[in-house]
């Protein structure tokens, strides 16, 4: 009998999100975390009380220079990642690293090269097109159950407090785009295909954050959809239904509707309308309402793992990413500018 080696990796960042990566990693077979870092004492050695992982540095170059490791995940916030990303490849270890991937395109174009000259893979931790009903959406228009789509929404509704998770969220110049729609314009980039275009405008509704709550943008695709996409921090509905992300596509035969509770309809024009959930798994370790989310950490974590045993590149890879993020700069420009419409 062969006992499969697992692969062993290290942990940049015990903070918030962390805790998911983490548990996420004990659920797989295939990798270990054996090493985590954090500058945080604090919050490094509670994390690793909390996960039984003996070694923890407080410098990543010290994790490098003391550990074999078979790859890295970063999951500290934007402005480290490129620093992080850099010691990583210098000491050519394979890397994930949380969105936003970058804090400006040069940045990211930077972390993609270096990390192709140190021959290392490197993905982005972009885990929405992850989630189960969307990996679902995505089958459904694969086998081709609603014909040629034309035209498509992706919407993210919410007036669920964040900021207390995420303080930084309220600070920072920037918010929905960055991070929220990021994976709203990941999904539409899975479903639709690249964009072409792209207008938006943005707004502030919350008065006691820095940076816009609400957007909504208009894109039209290579394949010829066009799409809505629509976020909001700052929307109070009757059911609130954080962190869902709502799927509207009409095709050449029939429509897709994916809404509240993981509902999916899909109604064919000379057929039958069925309607099926496709709600994610509330593994042990998850809780509601995040459980979605925590699935499709599970869910790319794996993907990465298998990428790595088989040499093949992960779906969100760094160079995949910077499409994404284009997106996420090219319609604060629009916002910026009257909601003029940007050319990509
Ligand atoms: P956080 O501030 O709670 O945690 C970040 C941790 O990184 C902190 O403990 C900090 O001390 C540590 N850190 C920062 N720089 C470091 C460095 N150079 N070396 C070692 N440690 C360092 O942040 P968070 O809320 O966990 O968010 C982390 C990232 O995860 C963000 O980029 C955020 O956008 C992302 N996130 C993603 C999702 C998702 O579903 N995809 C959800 C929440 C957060
Ligand atoms: O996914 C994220 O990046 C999170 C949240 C879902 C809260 O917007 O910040």
């Amino acid at each position: 009998m062969t006992v499969k080696k697992k692969l062993r990796g290290g942990l940049i960042g015990c903070g918030f999100f962390s805790q998911n990566h983490l548990h996420a990693w004990q659920q797989l077979d295939d990798a270990e975390i054996v090493a985590l870092c954090d500058t945080d004492p604090k919050r490094l050695a509670e994390t690793a009380a909390r996960f039984g992982i003996r070694k923890t540095y407080q410098g990543a170059a010290a994790m490098f220079a003391a550990e074999a490791l078979d790859f890295v995940d970063i999951a500290t916030t934007v402005n480290s990642h490129r620093a992080l990303v850099e010691l990583a490849a210098s000491a050519g270890v394979p890397c994930i690293c949380q969105k936003p991937f970058a804090p400006s395109l040069d940045d990211a174009q930077a972390m993609v090269e270096v990390c192709e000259r140190a021959g290392i893979p490197l993905m982005v931790h972009e885990n929405f097109r992850w989630q189960t009903p969307i990996q679902r959406v995505r089958q459904v228009l694969d086998e081709g159950a609603i014909g040629q789509p034309f035209w498509g929404r992706v919407s993210f509704r919410s007036a669920f407090d964040v900021f207390s998770g995420q303080p930084y969220l309220a600070t920072d110049e920037r918010f929905i785009l960055q991070d929220l729609g990021i994976h709203i314009l990941d999904i539409a980039r899975f479903l639709f295909g690249e964009a072409t275009v792209v207008s938006a405008n943005t707004r502030r509704v919350n008065p006691r954050i820095r940076g816009e709550d609400v957007a909504t943008l208009l894109l039209t695709h290579a394949g010829d959809v066009t799409s809505v996409l629509d976020c909001s921090y700052a929307t109070s509905l009757p059911q609130e239904l954080f962190p869902q992300t709502l799927i509207e596509v009409d095709g050449s035969l029939g429509t897709l509707r994916l809404q509240a509770d993981y509902h999916l309809t899909v109604h064919r024009r000379e057929g039958e309308t069925t309607v099926t959930r496709c709600e994610p798994p509330l593994h042990a370790w998850a809780e509601r309402p995040w459980h979605n989310i925590q699935d499709s950490v599970l869910n790319i974590q794996a993907h990465w793992a298998s990428c790595l045993l088989d040499g093949s590149p992960p779906q969100t890879s760094g160079a995949d990413n910077l499409r994404t993020l284009q997106l996420v700069y090219a319609a604060y420009e629009s916002a910026d500018h009257g909601q003029k419409a940007v050319r990509l």
